[in-house]
């Protein structure tokens, strides 16, 4: 019955609240420090979810331009782009911090870790690759030009992890992809989920779910 009411409530807010949203979920890091995002690559159509998943130490999901890596998509458009901040987790964390990013555009949005030398060193991933209309706008070809970017930003000299807490943290940020004449917004949120990868998913879910909320009543 509680579920039955949230539903109602939320169908009210408006009537492209479909009964089920696809959520793409993205492992953020790995605890065995392979600096990826698990997948790097996907798709995802107008008004799915991607939900980032932070894996200890400290990662962040930033937002760059194809050309130049490694730097906020804003000192290079005048995209604001997504940004996660930096998402400390301790090996023992048994909590899992996540970023969820609301797509409203198919155009390619290129992403990487802004800590360390993460961005050179791999960890850079794609949504919507499109080579059928670039082909030289290929994921292995934003590596290559991440590997030699003189620069990661926004960086932090921390690295250690903090535990985490089943606090909520609720956060908003404009996004269009790499059009700066696109007039569509994405917005993010940062939630930690605790307790096991079961329960975690579907509290994910329903954290989209708040998020598309969020988003229609701005
Ligand atoms: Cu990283």
């Amino acid at each position: 019955m509680q579920f039955t009411t949230f539903a109602l409530s939320a169908m009210s807010l408006s009537s492209a609240l479909a009964a089920s949203v696809t959520v793409h979920v993205v492992q953020v890091g790995a605890a065995n420090g392979t600096l990826a995002y698990f997948p790097n690559n996907i798709k995802a159509a107008v008004g799915d979810m991607v939900q980032f998943q932070f894996a200890p130490v400290n990662h962040t999901v930033t937002q760059s331009t194809f050309d130049a890596p490694c730097q906020p998509i804003a000192m290079n458009s005048n995209v604001t782009g997504i940004y996660s901040g930096f998402m400390p987790v301790s090996a023992s964390a048994t909590t899992t911090p996540t970023y969820t990013v609301l797509i409203n555009s198919t155009t390619p949005m290129w992403l990487y870790c802004s800590q360390g030398k993460h961005c050179q060193n791999g960890m850079t991933m794609v949504i919507n690759e499109n080579t059928a209309a670039n082909a030289s706008r290929s994921l292995s070809a934003f590596q290559s030009l991440a590997a030699k970017a003189t620069v990661n930003l926004p960086g932090t000299a921390t690295s250690a992890g903090t535990s985490g807490s089943t606090t909520t943290n609720s956060t908003s940020s404009s996004n269009s992809g790499e059009s700066g004449t696109s007039t569509s917004t994405s917005s993010g949120t940062k939630s930690t989920s605790s307790s096991a990868a079961g329960s975690l998913k579907a509290a994910g879910g329903m954290s989209g779910l708040l998020a598309v909320g969020v988003a229609l009543l701005l």
